[in-house]
């Protein structure tokens, strides 16, 4: 039973969401000890309907992971060899990613997703051509790439501003960032987990500079690992502060730890639970986060389809070949069709909505 102070809180709090009043630190965290669930899954509902009625926005997309050579030695990936030579290594050629776009050009695909490894050994330009390549093919697609970690590191190893990458990048074809690279901003998590990579504060000056230059980007947290309630809190507050200074981010994508084939390996992944209260209580805190996506892949179709009551509103796309959540366990598909798609949200009780990356609708005639 849920004690009648807490209950009184939660109702205080409730007042707050309802007002449209940013809910502090103390207020996030008393929400993911609170022991009602329900009552915490119906107040994200609440705003989530409010801010979408009852659509759920997908997209048709694939994703490219041009190389997994990595420089960085982040604890939870399962994905990056630190050398070229290692087992599993890989780069791709430009043909070869080329090659990624001909073997689905008859596909109604309207965005590919571009995340590689911080490669020690590959110019700019390789970044560039593959961007211009996939352009080539298909001028009217969206390209989502490289996370603002991989920002960073081209403009160290390359000698040039946040800027200059960027303007290079969108120059050859860039139409906005995708989130991951955030982990958790606290200095002493990332100090364990990820040390070798952007800072929190470079991870954030990194999207402020995409959003000046009229970027819109997604922004991600990877829970689960060794942080603290209070260090995913701040996480959040953080990422709601830079959006309130540059109204840039579109979405906020809670990315659930996944244990296998790394070296934080004996840590058990997040609940199922944990993954909802999350997601409600990322809707609440992130007032000024337009959307919260359920990235399918990483939670599972089944916890997809309730997440769709506890503030989520979007579940990422059709995907294909997902290669950084398969290395590290996920048993989920690794693609999905639209059809697939659709059927998962109405079975939530939700009206499917294919979206572009920008949240255009696609085809008003198409919700169903
Ligand atoms: O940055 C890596 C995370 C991210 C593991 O912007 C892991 O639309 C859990 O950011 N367990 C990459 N998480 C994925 C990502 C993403 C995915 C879908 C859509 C968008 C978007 C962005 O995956 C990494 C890291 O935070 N990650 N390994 C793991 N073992």
């Amino acid at each position: 039973m849920t004690p009648s102070k807490d209950k009184a809180r939660f109702g205080r709090i409730a007042d707050k969401v309802r007002a449209g009043a940013p809910l502090d630190l103390d207020e996030g965290v008393f929400l993911y000890h609170y022991g009602d669930l329900l009552a915490l899954g119906s107040l994200a509902n609440e705003r989530r309907e409010a801010l979408h009625g009852d659509h759920t926005f997908f997209n048709v997309n694939f994703h490219i992971n041009p190389t997994n050579v990595c420089v960085a030695d982040c604890k939870f990936c399962s994905f990056a060899r630190l050398e070229p030579t290692a087992p599993a290594a890989y780069t791709m050629t430009i043909d070869e990613v080329r090659q990624k776009l001909l073997d689905r050009i008859d596909q109604p695909v309207t965005e590919i997703h571009i995340v590689n490894g911080l490669h020690g050994g590959l110019p700019f330009e390789y970044y560039k051509d593959c961007l211009r390549v996939l352009k080539q093919l298909r001028p009217d697609i969206h390209i989502k790439a490289y996370t603002a970690v991989e920002i960073h590191y081209f403009a160290e190893k390359f000698g040039m501003s946040y800027e200059q990458v960027l303007r290079e990048l969108i120059d050859a074809g860039l139409g906005s960032l995708p989130g991951g690279g955030a982990e958790i901003f606290a200095e002493r998590v990332r100090h364990k987990i990820c040390k070798d990579k952007a800072t929190a504060e470079q991870w954030l000056e990194v999207h402020r500079t995409a959003h000046k230059l009229g970027l819109r980007s997604n922004c991600t947290m990877l829970y689960g690992t060794i942080e603290t309630l209070e260090e995913r809190v701040d996480h959040m507050l953080r990422l709601r502060a830079l959006q309130d200074e540059t109204e840039g981010f579109q979405t906020f994508i809670p990315l659930s730890y996944h244990p296998e084939g790394n070296r934080l390996g004996k840590l058990p992944a997040p609940t199922g639970v944990d993954d909802l209260r999350t997601y409600a209580v990322a809707r609440l805190l992130l007032h000024n986060i337009p959307h919260i996506k359920a990235y399918w892949i990483m939670i599972g179709l089944k916890t997809a389809q309730i997440a769709q009551s506890f503030g989520v509103d979007d579940l990422d796309g059709t995907v294909q070949e997902e290669k950084i959540y398969h290395m590290a366990g996920a048993e989920t598909p690794q693609a999905m069709t639209r059809a697939d798609l659709v059927r998962l949200i109405r079975e939530a009780g939700r009206k499917a909505v294919e979206r572009d990356t920008l949240y255009h609708v696609r085809d008003r005639k198409s919700v169903v």
